[in-house]
């Protein structure tokens, strides 16, 4: 099986979200980095793959395709040895997508919301109408898996490495979660995954860089 090729910067939480969901599959994948720090994604050679120039981006053998969600959800369907990880059923399914999109439009924008500016834009603090509205986000995480032991249900499924990727990233920055307790009750569970370990230094590298500006 030839491998797919992963266009990947560890400090991205997207793009660490695509990486962990190809580990927990299984899938074949072969990283190549693009340094965002070093302005990588505008090399012309990208650009040409990717005109949106962001990360993650996969290439399999040639059918290239961008958005780590949506990545997460080839690479299932390609290479999951059964349909637990993005499931078949019809109801089942659209539960992992509408967690999938919960993190894509909501709790990945709000973590995005603080990071980038601090990042890129010499913000220095975090407002508190900006903590309120990711705390409130992180409630409806919390609540969600106050039924379920994993994101969308009883097992693990490629809403909950998305997620994971997301959450760890504000973790890394430092945030509070001792008011969530069934998150923090998934996060233990999360910590079996197969890629776990890397994703979690990763993040670590870009909760640094975030708390570098801050101070
Ligand atoms: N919704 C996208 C977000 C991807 C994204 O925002 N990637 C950022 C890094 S976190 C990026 O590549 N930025 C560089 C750029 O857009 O030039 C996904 O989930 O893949």
């Amino acid at each position: 099986m030839s491998p797919v090729k992963l266009y990947h910067f560890p400090l991205s939480a997207p793009s660490r979200g695509a990486c962990l969901a190809a580990k927990v599959i299984g899938a074949p994948i072969e990283i190549e980095i693009i340094d965002l720090f070093k302005k990588e994604q505008f090399k012309e050679s990208f650009l040409k793959i990717n005109p949106q120039h962001c990360v993650p981006t996969l290439d399999d053998e040639g059918f290239i395709l961008w958005e780590s969600r949506a990545i997460a959800c080839y690479l299932a369907d390609k290479y999951g040895k059964d349909d637990s990880l993005y499931p078949k059923d019809l109801k089942r399914r659209a539960l992992v997508n509408q967690r999938l999109y919960f993190d894509s439009s909501f709790l990945y924008v709000k973590i995005r919301a603080i990071c980038y500016p601090i990042l890129y834009q010499g913000v220095k603090e975090i407002s508190k109408a900006l903590k309120d509205d990711l705390n409130g986000t992180l409630g409806f995480l919390n609540k969600f898996l106050e039924s379920s032991k994993w994101v969308a249900g009883e097992n693990c499924t490629i809403a909950d490495t998305s997620i994971y990727a997301s959450v760890s990233a504000i973790l890394a920055v430092g945030w509070d979660i001792t008011q969530f307790p069934n998150i923090q009750r998934w996060l233990k569970q999360c910590a079996d995954l197969p890629g776990y370990t890397e994703s979690e230094e990763d993040a670590k590298l870009f909760g640094e860089a975030v708390r570098k500006n801050l101070s």
